[in-house]
């Protein structure tokens, strides 16, 4: 059909890349997709037009490389995750295709500044948390390594809410990141899924064999919008799908046959609320019903497309693991698995057997959490009714394992009751992270202390029964968006002394600066390009807050998601302290101290009132110690609004310190701390997560590392609960002035109640004497320059080992099985790695 297409050739979109080609995709799109006049184009047009010609060179690339892999006939990887931390998305595709300097200078010669137009695009914030930026890292990691990969989720309308400050006191707006249109994605209604919800299942008889079918009672469409990943210096350019709810011509399968149009209308917008807004919040009923749905839908669509997709190699259905691994980020996607045992078996006509080793073979799946209290389970009633079969299927599973169970171990109703799928009593529960563990041949942590907790503390009676199954990946981050685009300075740095521009491909090239951190001039050059970062990050906090702190102050950072166990409140408390001791001292002990900016940023999710309530402190403290003259530039507090990821990209690259605080044996990872070692940021960290692995890789006497260690926590713990801990009498005092009112009227009972009478589960008063002792070496540090900038070049130096690079070549040879897949591309492309 349509042989003639073939002829026809495009002589607008030749894929020239040199400036006066660029020049002319930019006026063509502000004439023809924009429907604009040249002589009246603002920023954001600007932006958009400059946007819709890199995905012009994006969109050749990326159909080559579908059409490469699908003819070679490649294993392939689905990431499937709920969430997508992806920022902004220009600067990195034209870093990655090598263009920056001819994109530059096209938007010059037409009277445009390239930086000032990336600063035009809106965050897509299409996560919460460390999971939903670490699936982002690893897209762009398995597209510059050319995997075969496909990335799986959901398109959210508003992602991540807007956090501003009043008054101290966060407030959460909708983030309508769509608002200016989305130039990156492509809307594919050739692409589109039924997904079925709720209704019965009846026992039938077919060819005479007893046969479970589901009659399903509500249908929602799944659309594909596609997002082009393109790896860095490689001509392979992968693919994001995310799905969006649209309503079915038959939604509502009941009212549509009752006749009733207008409440069968008013009920299709429900279909589209499934991909409305991330992570429904999950305190009522309802909520908790939707972000189920949210999952079955994600992973409904991604299985029929999997499905599809093999189809066309004709093969047979057992050999599915031989085409295609499935990773599930966090046991989030897990329905995925068991919506392809019942396609398998429902309506393939697979047996149970044949089908269930179809899965196990290719599911995967990586465990993000560390307190099992924060493990996920969903009510088994909220399942019967939205998912039956799939509760079912859920039955079987457990009944088969139960009984494996009962082999290895027999007559041990223990075991039985802590490793069984369900939860029994009071209310039932299905055990996401057991279901994935029993179906998946892989599961992993993501640092070596996590994935020892894992076979310890989480899921010590799994790792018995199957030790192999069980890894330890430690995750990365990209170095290409964390260093190369958000630190220029840094970069170009690191290429003149390594004398080579692959460190950026092969971060392990980091090591050789070590050999150099002695050297004076480097180390010149080095602290220069971080006063550069410093002063464009006090530019932006004095844009935004108005406050103004200077550069030549040590600035400590802390930004992170707001949690308890993350204790921003340790930070807080010792800010206080330092604000009074400054406060006692005379003028010539002041001329001694080393005058600080503490800068903090992060989100607390909407109803965890503690979280909220350690925000507002941080800024009536604030308040209090910036306007006080007696302490000038001795000490400023900054809490900047809106943590995202473009935020972060200002702030890293400027932090002289950065803190990773966690009470040990909390943090499964913490992949910030990885960006601020590879910017030269020094670490102040607790034993825990990526900390353990960083201290080793940068040497333990190059990080300022504090607090009680995860083996002597539960002791403590207890020691605190019993009142058998001796509270430092500087950790009380602060207390007590925020207590008397110092810090603004706010009602700070619940937040001082939560460190005292024993509840101090954290135990930030137990580590707050030997926080304070470090942060005095860090003082001294501090001012002696040729040993702090030795340490930050070997902060740098050290973190070769994280990169994201790293992480996924572990998961290929290790888990996926499968080898890169390198579309060569025109010779210049190839030629520049
Ligand atoms: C963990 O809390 C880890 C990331 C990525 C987070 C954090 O320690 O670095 O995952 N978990 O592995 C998470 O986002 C929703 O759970």
């Amino acid at each position: 059909m349509h042989h003639w297409l073939r002829h026809i050739s495009l002589p607008s979109y030749s894929p020239d890349t040199d400036v006066k080609s660029i020049e002319k995709f930019f006026v063509h799109h502000v004439e023809y997709t924009l429907a604009r006049y040249r002589g009246n184009i603002n920023q954001m047009g600007a932006y958009r037009a400059l946007a819709m010609s890199v995905r012009d060179r994006l969109i050749e690339r990326w159909k080559d490389t579908q059409l490469y892999f699908k003819k070679n006939g490649v294993k392939r990887v689905a990431y499937l995750s709920m969430e997508y931390l992806i920022g902004r998305s220009l600067q990195n595709a034209i870093v990655n295709l090598g263009l920056e300097e001819n994109f530059s200078a096209a938007m010059k010669n037409l009277g445009y500044v390239l930086e000032d137009l990336y600063e035009q695009e809106a965050d897509a914030g299409l996560g919460y948390s460390g999971l939903g930026r670490l699936a982002a890292c690893f897209m762009d990691s398995m597209a510059t390594m050319d995997y075969p990969a496909w990335g799986y989720g959901l398109r959210y309308k508003y992602g991540m809410f807007y956090q501003k400050i009043k008054n101290g006191c966060q407030f959460e707006y909708p983030d309508y990141w769509l608002e200016n249109g989305n130039p990156w994605e492509v809307e594919r209604l050739d692409i589109m899924y039924p997904i079925h919800f709720y209704g019965t299942c009846k026992m039938e008889m077919v060819d005479g064999k007893p046969h479970m079918a589901w009659y399903p009672q509500q249908k929602i469409l799944a659309v594909a919008y596609d997002t082009p990943i393109p790896g860095y210096l490689t001509y392979n350019t992968l693919n994001l799908r995310l799905w969006s709810a649209q309503p079915s011509k038959e939604f509502d399968l009941d009212q549509f046959n009752s006749g009733d149009l207008y409440s069968s209308l008013g009920d299709r917008s429900h279909a589209e609320r499934i991909t409305a807004v991330l992570y429904p919040n999950d305190s009522s009923f309802e909520g908790k019903e939707l972000r189920l749905k949210q999952q079955y839908f994600m992973v409904s669509a991604t299985v029929q497309d999997l499905l599809r997709r093999f189809r066309e190699s004709k093969r047979q259905l057992t050999d599915f693991p031989e085409l295609v691994c499935v990773q599930m980020n966090d046991s989030h996607p897990t329905l995925a698995a068991i919506e392809l045992l019942r396609i398998l078996i429902d309506v393939e006509g697979m047996s149970y057997d044949e089908s269930y080793k179809v899965i196990c073979k290719s599911f995967s799946f990586t465990n993000h959490v560390v307190a099992r209290s924060n493990l996920e389970k969903w009510s088994i009633e909220l399942m019967e009714k939205v998912l039956p079969r799939h509760m079912h299927l859920i039955y079987e599973i457990n009944h088969h394992f139960l009984q494996q169970v009962e082999k290895k171990w027999p007559n041990d109703q223990g075991k039985l009751t802590h490793m069984s799928i369900i939860e029994e009593s009071p209310e039932r529960y299905v055990r996401m992270a057991n279901l994935a563990i029993v179906i998946c041949h892989s599961v992993n942590g993501v640092t070596e202390i996590h994935s020892e907790m894992m076979r310890t503390e989480v899921f010590p009676d799994f790792f018995k029964l199957w030790p192999e199954r069980f890894l330890s990946i430690t995750n990365g981050v990209t170095p290409r968006r964390w260093m190369l685009e958000a630190n220029r300075e840094m970069s170009d740095l690191i290429t003149k002394w390594l004398r080579t521009p692959s460190w950026t491909l092969n971060l392990d090239l980091l090591s050789d600066l070590a050999r150099q951190s002695d050297v004076g001039s480097l180390q010149k050059q080095w602290s220069l390009a971080k006063h550069i970062n410093k002063e464009r990050l006090a530019g932006y906090i004095e844009k935004t807050l108005g406050l103004k702190v200077s550069p030549e102050s040590l600035f400590d950072v802390q930004i992170k998601r707001v949690h308890q166990y993350k204790r921003q409140l340790l930070n807080i408390i010792y800010v206080i302290h330092r604000y009074t001791t400054i406060k006692s001292m005379t003028i010539e002990e002041r001329r001694k101290v080393t005058p600080r900016v503490v800068i903090f940023a992060g989100k607390a999710a909407a109803n965890y009132a503690i979280a909220k309530s350690i925000i507002q402190l941080i800024n009536n403290v604030s308040v209090v110690i910036n306007n006080d003259k007696n302490i000038g530039d001795l000490l400023k507090v900054v809490f900047l609004p809106n943590y995202c990821v473009s935020l972060a990209e200002i702030i890293i690259p400027a932090a002289d310190l950065s803190q990773h605080i966690s009470t040990a044996g909390t943090e499964a990872c913490g992949t910030s701390a990885m960006k601020f070692a590879m910017n030269g940021s020094i670490i102040l960290g607790t034993m825990d997560g990526s900390i353990v692995e960083l201290s080793k890789e940068i040497g333990e006497t190059n990080v300022f590392t504090f607090g009680t260690r995860a083996y002597d926590v539960p002791s403590r713990r207890s020691a605190v609960r019993n009142g058998e801990w001796g509270v430092d009498s500087r950790f009380e005092a602060v207390l007590s002035v925020i207590e008397r009112g110092d810090f603004g009227s706010h009602d700070f009972a619940p937040l001082l109640n939560s460190l005292r009478y024993g509840n101090d589960y954290y135990l930030l008063s137990v580590d707050f004497p030997a926080y304070v002792e470090v942060q005095d070496n860090i003082d001294a540090a501090y001012k002696i320059p040729n040993l702090w900038n030795k340490k930050s070049i070997l902060s740098t130096a050290g973190s070769g080992k994280f990169s994201s690079d790293r992480s996924i070549k572990q998961y290929a040879n290790q888990i996926w099985k499968i080898k890169p897949a390198r579309r060569s591309g025109p010779i210049s492309v190839s030629a520049e790695r």
